[in-house]
């Protein structure tokens, strides 16, 4: 028995109930994945119990030097991932990433662009519930109503009306190729500084399958645990011109001591994605999510835009007659884990909403490709066809357990 079972059975069920759930279900929320042993054991690791506020080699705390490895690993290992001048790699979230970046570059009531949050932008993006809108002057641009995708002549109107200090790229629930390019020509136009937030898109960046930000915005933020496998925490990167200021938003502004035990997962991590095996994983994860999206298209489901370039879609559920809401639940009777999701001006409030968000991250990495991909998009249908009826329920959740159990899942199956 292990220690924490002998401890506190109560924890240790909880956490073993949720090793068997990950396990056994589909899990298709795109901000999610599984890391590796590696990760999990460096994150789970004693480091957990270090104080060392401060940066490698100027620390506020003695003993360091091992601290140090991990950190001063992460900082180099991510700039060479993504071809950085400079990375912190202290950020606690995304969330915590965002406003420290901000904190970076802005004053208080400065004006800033972010895509809304109903369009597939982020709450820290500008939401009027979140800190962003409450310090800053957020000004939102949306998508093109036909196309469903961004609009840079739109966009590049509004910073010109607008004059924002900052313009922010980078989504939680867009299914398409992000143009850094004209991005950063349209910030240029205006004297804004470009900001991207790739949390959702940084290990198909880190894999090549997407453009890659960092040529063309000044500071980027992102996730280490969404398409980058690593684990829960963040990484700030920018130009030299923003390094003091960035490390400063950091710490002291914004956090006190750093998470060396996740730091030093998070060197882990971008050690992974220098591999060449990473390469080949994010362009499985694009082609899963495309198999998906045509066959679910083919169903006579509507994917938002018209399809995907990365690794989510949005399905849009009007046409037959279902809310985002009764398919999550659904989907969740059946094994298979996916999120209601706002379509691009959805009738239905936020708590229901019209569409589905669908992921590939996380079934990638245990192993499905377009075959196993396109199975799940029929389950999807049939169960969201035969969502009232409990015994079809049960076939289809029997055909889920049998897809899951012949794909092990790295970091938990070993
Ligand atoms: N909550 C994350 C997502 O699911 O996209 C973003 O932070």
């Amino acid at each position: 028995m292990s220690s924490l079972a002998e401890q506190d059975p109560l924890i240790a069920n909880a956490i073993e109930k949720e090793i068997d759930r990950q396990r056994r279900n589909i899990v298709l929320i795109a901000s999610e994945n599984y890391a590796s042993r590696a990760v999990l054991e460096a994150q789970g690791s004693a480091l957990t119990n270090k104080y060392a506020e401060g940066y490698p080699g100027r620390r506020y705390y003695g003993s360091c030097e091992f601290v140090d490895i991990a950190e001063g690993s992460a900082i180099e290992r991510s700039k060479e991932l993504f071809g950085a001048q400079h990375s912190n790699v202290q950020p606690h979230s995304g969330a915590t990433a965002n406003l420290e970046a901000y904190a970076a570059i802005c004053e208080p009531g400065d004006t800033i662009m972010g895509l809304r949050l109903d369009q597939g932008g982020h709450l820290t993006h500008g939401s009027p519930v979140n800190f962003s809108s409450k310090i800053y002057n957020f000004v939102a641009y949306g998508l093109n109503q036909e196309t469903e995708q961004l609009d840079y002549e739109e966009i590049a109107a509004l910073a010109k009306q607008t004059k924002p200090k900052v313009i922010v790229a980078g989504y939680t629930a867009y299914p398409r190729t992000i143009d850094f390019a004209k991005f950063k020509e349209i910030s240029d136009e205006v004297g804004a500084i470009l900001m991207v937030d790739m949390a959702h898109i940084s290990g198909l960046v880190a894999s090549g399958v997407h453009p890659s930000p960092v040529p063309y915005a000044s500071i980027v933020t992102s996730t280490t645990h969404k398409s980058l496998r690593g684990p829960r925490g963040a990484f700030i990167l920018c130009d030299e011109e923003y390094q003091r200021n960035v490390d400063r938003a950091v710490f002291p502004y914004a956090q006190g001591g750093p998470l060396m035990h996740a730091i030093a997962a998070k060197a882990v991590c971008f050690n992974e994605a220098l591999s060449a095996d990473f390469k080949r994983y994010g362009e499985s994860i694009v082609e899963n999510a495309q198999a998906m999206a045509s066959a679910l298209e083919g169903s006579g489901l509507r994917i938002v835009s018209g399809g995907t370039d990365n690794h989510l879609m949005l399905v849009d559920l009007r046409p037959i007659n279902l809310t985002g809401s009764e398919a999550e639940d659904a989907l969740g009777k059946v094994g298979i884990t996916a999120n209601k999701n706002a379509i691009p001006n959805d009738p239905q409030p936020p708590r229901i909403t019209s569409g589905l968000r669908l992921g590939t991250p996380a079934i990638t990495s245990r192993g499905f490709g377009v075959e196993e991909s396109q199975k799940v998009a029929q389950l999807i249908v049939q169960t969201l066809n035969e969502k009232d009826d409990p015994e079809q329920l049960k076939i289809i959740a029997d055909e889920v357990s049998q897809l899951t159990a012949s794909f092990p899942v790295p970091g938990i199956d070993y």
